[in-house]
């Protein structure tokens, strides 16, 4: 049987979050591999989790000056195995087709050099797919020619779309006893977690998967691109569905941590209530527990519905804010119903129920100042929640990445792509700017913890 290897591939940065590193549109698109009749290997060059410290890049050196200071990053570091490790897993499996994941701009350099390095030794069909090969297919393969194609879109979709027509997976599938994909959806599809092995993925000392019980977003937030992706219409599994998955790695990959990847899971209220009142009735679940680590879009949320999550296991919320300004709120298109009132009434139900909460401001859109985000971020620690600090990064395909007024230098170099490169200058958020309001916050927020 033809066989595919598909692989996560490291990635250079200041830092990394190591427990949310889970390759779920791998797992996914490796389901529908096997759905095609073909055999599937993983290789996860991210787990167990390498680092090594790198040199500072030369485009880097501007923050030369902050390494080591307290409440800043260390050093500039590689996370994951060596190109040497990869190309010997090649060698050994012997793949008919290689697919990597390309989520990430900031990242593309990393997997452009390993690319490079797989085609000088081997001549297997490449491809990758993912957010960053959907945003930019074309740009892409004018980079890099050695792929053989650049997926976009989600697998389920474009996967059995091009297995008709392109040359690669036609000759791979010619012998598959599998004729036709028509209808595959990925609502009734599991992703293929059984292919990773269960303990490698942790949380403290338990076992987590991370998994997806709904696609799409319908709000048009400047700075996000993932409707590219996954549209903005929401689509839903069944709750039963989803709860098949949970069972499943619970009993057989003794899994207590379900990490929920959606992009705004609580934007369908009577699904997500009906979600949690099966979760809090199955009595196997008991000692689970379910984070939303991409975040909860929270103009949804209310009070019943927070004891309804606690009642299901949850006890993080992290809620993304974006910015105390509400002018800011209304022109970068925040979700309505995202009144100051109501937000921070929000965070005091959530706080007298148990909850810990973690809540998420971007640092450095165009129009932001200074005074707002220390006003704003005194306002989230006296609420008694720990602030956390995302500096503006540009999302390729995203209305804020189209429109911005950027210099060329940043623009075309996808290595700008990223929170820790402090690159988008605005008229009141120089970089000096940002990277103080960035260790302030830092420093803050463990001044506050200190108190409690
Ligand atoms: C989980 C996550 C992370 C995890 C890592 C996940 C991982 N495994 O590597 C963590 C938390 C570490 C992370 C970090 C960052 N992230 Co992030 N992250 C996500 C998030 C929320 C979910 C990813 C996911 O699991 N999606 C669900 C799966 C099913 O979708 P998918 O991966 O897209 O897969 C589907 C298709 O793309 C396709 N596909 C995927 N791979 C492949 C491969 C092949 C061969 C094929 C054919 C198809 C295919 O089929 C899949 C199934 O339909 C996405 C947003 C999103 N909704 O996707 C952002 C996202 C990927 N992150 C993003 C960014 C920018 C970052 C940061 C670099 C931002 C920063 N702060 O600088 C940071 C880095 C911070 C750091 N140093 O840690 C951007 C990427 C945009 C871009 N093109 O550059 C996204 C899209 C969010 C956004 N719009 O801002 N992230
Ligand atoms: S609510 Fe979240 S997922 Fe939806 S458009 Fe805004 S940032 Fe993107």
């Amino acid at each position: 049987m033809q066989k595919v290897l598909l692989i996560q591939p490291p990635l250079e940065d200041f830092y990394t979050t190591s427990i949310r590193l889970y390759p779920l549109g791998l797992l996914y698109t490796a389901e529908v591999f096997q759905q095609m009749g073909l055999t599937v290997r993983v290789f996860d060059a991210l787990s167990p989790l390498k680092k090594k410290a790198l040199p500072l890049p030369k485009k880097f050196f501007y923050l030369a000056k902050y390494l080591g200071q307290p409440y800043f990053f260390k050093h500039y570091q590689r996370f994951g195995v060596s190109f040497a490790r990869i190309l010997e897993e090649i060698k050994n499996y012997e793949p008919d087709l290689i697919g990597l994941s390309s989520s990430f701009a900031a990242y593309f350099s990393t997997l452009e050099a390993l690319i490079k390095e797989i085609k000088q030794q081997f001549r297997i069909p490449v491809i990758i797919g993912g957010n960053q090969a959907t945003a930019a297919p074309m740009e892409i393969k004018k980079r890099v020619p050695e792929i053989d194609e650049v997926i976009a879109g989600q697998a389920e979709r474009t996967l059995p779309l091009l297995a008709e027509e392109h040359p690669v997976l036609k000759g791979l599938l010619k012998n598959s006893p599998v004729k036709s994909l028509d209808g595959l959806d990925w609502r009734t599809l599991t992703p293929a977690h059984n292919l990773l092995p269960a303990s490698d993925y942790q949380i403290g000392r338990k076992n987590y998967i991370s998994l997806q019980a709904s696609r799409g977003c319908p709000h048009l937030c400047s700075f996000c691109n993932i409707h590219l992706v996954f549209g903005r219409r929401p689509e839903y599994r069944k709750v039963k569905s989803v709860l098949e998955e949970m069972r499943w790695n619970y009993l057989y990959r003794q899994v207590r941590v379900f990490n929920f990847e959606d992009d705004n899971l609580a934007f369908n209220r009577d699904w997500f209530e009906e979600f949690l009142k099966t979760v809090s009735l199955a009595p196997e679940f008991r000692d689970i527990e379910i984070t939303f680590m991409n975040g909860l879009s929270y103009e949804n949320l209310d009070e019943s519905l927070l004891r309804l999550m606690k009642k299901a296991g949850v006890r993080r919320l992290d809620l993304s804010w974006v910015s105390g300004d509400p002018v800011l709120r209304r022109r970068y298109q925040r979700p309505e119903g995202t009144e100051e009132e109501k937000f921070f009434e929000l965070i005091k139900s959530a706080r007298r129920l148990g909850f810990f909460l973690t809540v998420y401001l971007i640092i450095g859109l165009p129009g932001q100042t200074r005074e707002e985000v220390v006003e704003t971020t005194e306002k989230l620690l006296e609420a008694g929640v720990l602030v956390g600090p995302s500096v503006f990064y540009l999302t390729p395909g995203s209305e804020l990445e189209k429109n911005l007024p950027l210099s060329a230098e940043i623009k075309n170099d996808w290595d700008f792509y990223r929170s820790t490169a402090f690159a988008v200058e605005t008229d009141y958020l120089r970089r000096q700017d940002l990277i103080e309001l960035f260790l302030y916050i830092r420093q803050r927020n463990l001044e506050n913890r200190a108190k409690e």
